[in-house]
């Protein structure tokens, strides 16, 4: 047996560690980091104290924000993802969030107003029936769960190039972030805004959205991940300070797509 040149006393707190484990996990799957980070490389890496949690936190995060730069950068404005027959499409489609389907709190379309604000020359609130009037377009994607599921899916509505020409947004600016009902914030880089398969989703499989899946406005994207496609959005706001989003602030990737 391989013993420890350590005895355990002797041997760092390995729960500092711990700690950061979330944000670890997404720099190694991002190859950022090697697995197996022993707590000398992850000292060497941030050159943090790692007695001070914080500090380290803050360092992962810059290296987590650099890449995700980095990958935005990268990104193919006119590389459309993959796309299939109707027939393909899954009814219902698979529900998630941060909680469960019997907890969904359904939005009322009627009252609902889509707040606009930011770098925009238009900040009126919108309604479901004049985001009905803008020019629609339909997609069916592959949607892909960080945690091992996907489904084809079939959505419709408004590509968010669209909106955004409508409220007179500053397409020079970086981010796009959203809110939703169930307080679960999230981002995209412009370029990914402005991709011909980004919609601001109004249907599912040819009928308005069913309220498991974001009624009546949901971000869907062909480029990303499932978690930066928010539910129940609320409220859109263009930018150049970074947003971040739910998932994104406890440790995943924020660029998250092709
Ligand atoms: N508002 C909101 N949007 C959300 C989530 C959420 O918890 N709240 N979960 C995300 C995750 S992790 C996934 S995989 C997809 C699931 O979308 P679906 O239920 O339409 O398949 O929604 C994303 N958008
Ligand atoms: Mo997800």
């Amino acid at each position: 047996m391989i013993r420890s040149p350590h005895r355990p006393e002797d041997a760092p707190d390995a729960s500092v560690l711990d700690t950061h484990r979330p944000l670890i996990r997404s720099l190694e799957r991002r190859g950022l980091i090697r697995g197996g980070l022993s707590l000398g490389a992850l000292v060497m890496l941030t050159g943090c104290d790692v007695k001070r949690p914080e500090a380290v936190e803050q360092a992962l995060l810059a290296m987590s924000r650099f890449n995700d730069r980095v990958q935005a950068l990268l990104f193919n404005p006119n590389q459309l993802a993959p796309t299939y027959p109707d027939s393909k499409i899954l009814r219902p489609p698979k529900f998630n969030a941060y909680y469960d389907v019997t907890q969904v709190k359904p939005v009322d379309g009627n009252s609902w107003r889509l707040e606009v604000s930011g770098l925009v020359s238009n900040r009126r609130p919108w309604t479901l029936t004049d985001l009905q009037t803008l020019p629609q377009r339909s997609m069916v994607i592959k949607h892909i769960c960080v945690e091992g599921w996907s489904y084809i899916g079939g959505w419709s509505g408004v590509p968010l190039k669209t909106f955004l020409e409508h409220v007179g947004a500053d397409t020079r600016a970086k981010y796009v972030a959203f809110k939703t009902a169930d307080n679960y914030p999230s981002s995209i880089d412009m370029a990914t805004a402005l991709h011909p398969q980004t919609l601001l989703a109004l249907d599912y499989g040819g009928q308005t959205l069913a309220d498991p899946f974001g009624f009546p406005l949901r971000l869907r994207m062909s480029t990303k991940l499932g978690y930066k496609n928010p539910k129940w959005v609320t409220a859109i706001e263009v930018t150049n300070t970074y947003p971040g989003g739910y998932w994104e602030s406890r440790g995943f990737s924020w660029f998250a797509g092709i």
